[in-house]
């Protein structure tokens, strides 16, 4: 269905329609579904939201492997909590995505076949209590810095979608730093595990922003769509300069010893993260990459009976409408 949608409209995709449609973006206009839409703008919505969401779902293993261990029943809540919100935010983005003429099916199918991707930074392991502290203070502020300005983002439904979900990843970022406090705090083998989970997670958490600038296929058209508000680098940069302030105050050292205040361009100068390592990762080599996916098939192969239930019901339903007419 999708297929023949976006096949259907690039035939129809005169200058003229492209220049009004350019012209409405420029204008800051947002984009809905019944507008007309080049099929570029629509294949490069679906990926970058159908993306998005499988992100928040995914995202929801590392964490959620803590639950039950979690150090205390307010931690256990609060990080409940925090990971229902993602399977919320799942949902409103796989929405806005089937507005687009996509299925959610289609969209669980591509992920789980591996023709759609998540992000890189959920293949990395949780190994102790600590990164809970650091998933939430960096991974969550990380993915903030990345959706404060999608609020802004041309297409409506992912616009709106993302007012309500930054809200939320705003706690989700507290409680993160508020666990990373108490550890930095606590006695020196607490310290040691959040100085440990900074040092494996910082590097992994500039990745979420993409890859360099110079290497983005896609930034340059997703700005001009305004689908992108800002270049990967642009938000990579105003993440290290808000993080580093926030780990000095932990006392805890950014894993970085080239890191520097650059006072001319007011802001520091970092290292890059390993870019081999993050094309290993988003093509399917990281560390977790076999197990999320399997723990994804597994979800989808278990929850069928529930599927094939609410189809025979609604069918049911459906005929004896049709009688009773
Ligand atoms: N991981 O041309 P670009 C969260 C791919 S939400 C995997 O620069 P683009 C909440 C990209 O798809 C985190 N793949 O791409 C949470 C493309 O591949 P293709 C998710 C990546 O789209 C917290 C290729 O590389 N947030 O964490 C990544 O213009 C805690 C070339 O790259 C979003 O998705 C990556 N990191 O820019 C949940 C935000 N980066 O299609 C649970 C919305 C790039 O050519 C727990 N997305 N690739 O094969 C975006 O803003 C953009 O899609 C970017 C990438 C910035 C991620």
């Amino acid at each position: 269905m999708y297929a023949q949608m976006v096949k259907s409209e690039a035939t129809q995709e005169d200058p003229e329609m492209l220049a009004a449609f350019q012209a409405r973006i420029d204008a800051g206009e947002k984009i809905e579904p019944k507008d007309w839409m080049p099929a570029g703008y629509r294949k490069t919505l679906i990926r970058q939201i159908g993306q998005h969401a499988h992100s928040e779902i995914v995202g929801q293993l590392p964490e959620g492997n803590w639950i039950t261990r979690a150090p205390t029943l307010e931690r256990k809540a609060i990080l409940l909590a925090k990971v229902q919100d993602e399977a919320g935010h799942g949902l409103y983005l796989y929405c806005a995505a089937e507005t687009l003429g996509v299925t959610r099916d289609e969209m669980t199918e591509m992920l789980l076949d591996g023709r759609m991707k998540y992000s890189s930074i959920f293949n990395y392991p949780t190994l102790t209590w600590a990164d809970m502290g650091a998933v939430g203070w960096l991974v969550d502020g990380a993915a903030i810095m990345n959706q404060v300005p999608l609020q802004r983002t041309s297409f409506g439904p992912y616009s709106r979608a993302m007012i309500r979900v930054c809200k939320e990843e705003s706690f989700h970022q507290r409680q993160g730093y508020a666990v990373m406090m108490k550890m930095a705090q606590g006695t020196p083998a607490q310290k040691a595990m959040a100085q440990n989970a900074l040092n494996r997670l910082w590097f992994p958490s500039l990745m979420m922003f993409g890859p360099s600038d110079a290497d983005s296929t896609h930034s340059v058209q997703s700005m001009a769509w305004k689908i992108k508000m800002n270049t990967n680098d642009e938000l990579r940069q105003k993440f290290v300069d808000q993080t580093v302030p926030q780990a000095e105050y932990l006392g805890l050292t950014v894993p970085d010893e080239t890191l520097n205040w650059n006072a001319e361009k007011g802001g520091y100068d970092f290292a890059e993260p390993d870019w081999d390592e993050f094309f290993e990762v988003i093509t399917g080599n990281g560390p977790c990459n076999t197990e999320r996916l399997a723990a994804r098939n597994k979800a989808w192969d278990d929850g069928k009976w529930v599927r094939d239930g609410l189809l025979a019901h609604a069918q049911k339903r459906k005929m004896r409408k049709v009688a009773a007419e």
